[in-house]
C-alpha cells in the first residue's frame, strides 16, 4: 500500500453506543471541506473528504470512517453501486478486528495497531463490480481494494444461501487491511507495523503450513508470485481467519479443505488437528472468539435467522459467531438465539425469538421494554436480552410479550 499526503483535520467524536471496551468510536464523518454532505444515522456521509485527493472525490459517492484512539481516521470510501448494507457491514468487520480482547496476549489493547492504520493514512476502498480489471478506478486507488459483487450481508440472499460465485472476501480483504496497515508484516515492501511480535508468529505458521503442504495446496505459480511480493503470510493468514469464522463450513466442493481448496483447515475444529499453529494465532491471541459486532440483518431478509449452528441451514457454519443482531426493514421476521448471551433487536414487524427448551426452564423478565430470557439450563441459550421482540417460541408453547 502506499500512502497519501493527508492531513487530518479536527474531528468532532460522536457516541453511538459503542461496548465499552471498544477504543474506536465509528462517527459521523465531519466534514472539514465542505457542508454540503448529508449524513444518515449509519455514520455515512455523501461527501469525500477533499484531502483524500481526486481519484477518491472523482470516484466515489459515499464516506464512512473509523476514529481511532489518538484522534486519527482509518478511511472507507464506497463507489455507487454498493449498498449502504454493505458498507456498514465492512466497517462493522473492521471495528471487530480492532474491537480489543482483554486478557489475550496481543490483542488486550489495540490502540497503537488502529492509530498506526491511521498514521498510515490506511484507506479501504469499496469498488463496484468484481475484481476482473473492468473497473478502472481499481487500477488508480492506492488503498486496499474490496468489490461490491464479493461483500455479503447478513441475513441478504447471498448469505443465507452462502452463494460462493458472491464469496464473502470481505473478511480477508479487510483483514489484509488492517495486517499491511497496522500489525505490520515483516520483510521488503511493507509499512512500519505496530504488532511485530504477533507478525513473528504468524510468519512462523505460515513457513510451517507452507513447507507441509498444509496450505497453498496447488498453487505454485501463485506462490512464487507471493513470495516476490512479500505477500505470504498474509495470504496465508486471510485462510486461517476464514475458516476460524467459518467461511468455508458451506462450501460443498470440499469435504476437508477451505479458501478454494488450499488451506487444509475447513473450518475450526478442522484447523485445530490439521494446522495447530494456525489455529494457535487465533487462540487467545488478538481476534475475538466471536464476532463481536452486532449485525445489521439485510430489510431483505423474510423468515428465520438463526444463530445456532444448524447443519440443514448452511449459513450457520458463519452465523454461529454472531452473538448480536438487530433486524432491519418491516418483514415479520424470527431469530433463532445460541449459547451466547445475545443482545437481539427486532424491526417494526412482529418478531419472534427462538429457544432450545421448554418455558418453564427459563426465566423470563421484562422492564422498559427490554425483555431478559434466562436459560436456566447452563451450556444451552445463555441469558438473553431482547428489544422490539413480540413473542417467545419454546418448544411447548409461544408467548406473547
Ligand atoms: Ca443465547
Ligand atoms: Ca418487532
Amino acid at each position: 500500500m502506499l500512502t497519501i499526503g493527508l492531513v487530518v483535520l479536527s474531528l468532532v467524536v460522536t457516541s453511538c453506543n459503542r461496548d465499552t471496551d471498544n477504543p474506536l468510536t465509528p462517527t459521523a464523518p465531519t466534514t472539514p471541506n465542505t457542508g454540503t454532505g448529508t449524513t444518515t444515522g449509519s455514520g455515512i456521509s455523501t461527501t469525500i473528504p477533499f484531502n483524500l485527493g481526486s481519484v477518491y472525490t472523482n470516484n466515489f459517492n459515499r464516506y464512512t470512517k473509523v476514529t481511532t484512539p489518538n484522534g486519527g481516521s482509518i478511511h472507507i470510501v464506497a463507489q455507487s453501486n454498493l449498498t449502504n448494507e454493505q458498507i456498514i457491514r465492512c466497517r462493522s468487520i473492521l471495528e471487530h478486528y480492532l474491537t480489543n480482547y482483554p486478557g489475550s496476549q496481543y490483542g488486550a489493547d489495540k490502540s497503537a495497531v488502529a492509530n498506526k492504520m491511521a498514521e498510515n493514512n490506511a484507506i479501504l476502498c469499496l469498488l463496484n463490480g468484481q475484481d476482473d480489471g473492468n473497473n478502472s478506478v481499481g487500477n488508480q486507488v492506492s488503498g486496499q481494494p474490496l468489490y461490491q459483487n464479493e461483500i455479503q450481508v447478513e441475513g441478504h440472499s447471498w448469505y443465507m444461501n452462502q452463494d460462493y460465485t458472491h464469496r464473502d472476501a470481505a473478511f480477508e480483504e479487510i483483514l489484509h487491511f488492517v495486517h499491511d496497515n497496522g500489525i505490520g508484516i515483516d520483510g521488503a515492501n511493507t509499512l512500519p507495523g505496530a504488532a511485530p511480535a504477533y507478525q513473528a508468529e504468524i510468519r512462523a505458521a505460515q513457513q510451517n503450513a507452507l513447507s507441509n503442504n498444509l496450505w497453498g495446496i496447488g498453487q505454485d505459480s501463485w506462490i512464487q508470485e507471493l513470495t516476490q511480493e512479500n505477500s505470504l503470510s498474509q495470504e496465508y493468514f486471510a485462510s486461517v481467519v476464514d475458516s476460524y469464522y467459518g467461511l468455508w463450513g458451506a462450501w460443498t466442493e470440499s469435504a476437508t479443505h477451505g479458501m478454494w481448496g488450499m488451506y487444509v483447515g475447513k473450518t475450526r475444529a478442522d484447523m485445530q488437528t490439521d494446522d495447530p499453529m494456525g489455529y494457535a494465532l487465533m487462540n487467545n491471541k488478538f481476534f475475538h472468539p466471536y464476532l463481536t459486532y452486532n449485525a445489521q440483518i439485510s430489510a431483505s431478509l423474510n423468515g428465520n435467522f438463526s444463530l445456532k449452528f444448524d447443519t440443514s441451514k448452511p449459513y450457520t457454519h458463519h452465523s454461529r459467531y454472531l452473538k448480536d443482531v438487530t433486524l432491519l426493514g418491516t418483514n415479520n421476521n424470527t431469530v433463532t438465539v445460541n449459547e451466547m448471551d445475545n443482545k437481539i433487536t427486532g424491526n417494526s414487524g412482529t418478531n419472534t425469538v427462538i429457544f432450545s427448551g421448554t418455558s418453564t426452564e427459563y426465566t423470563v423478565n421484562t422492564a422498559n421494554d427490554v425483555t431478559t430470557v434466562t436459560d436456566n439450563t447452563a451450556n444451552r441459550d445463555g441469558v438473553n436480552t431482547l428489544t422490539k421482540i413480540e413473542k417467545l417460541q419454546f418448544t411447548d408453547t409461544t408467548i406473547n410479550l
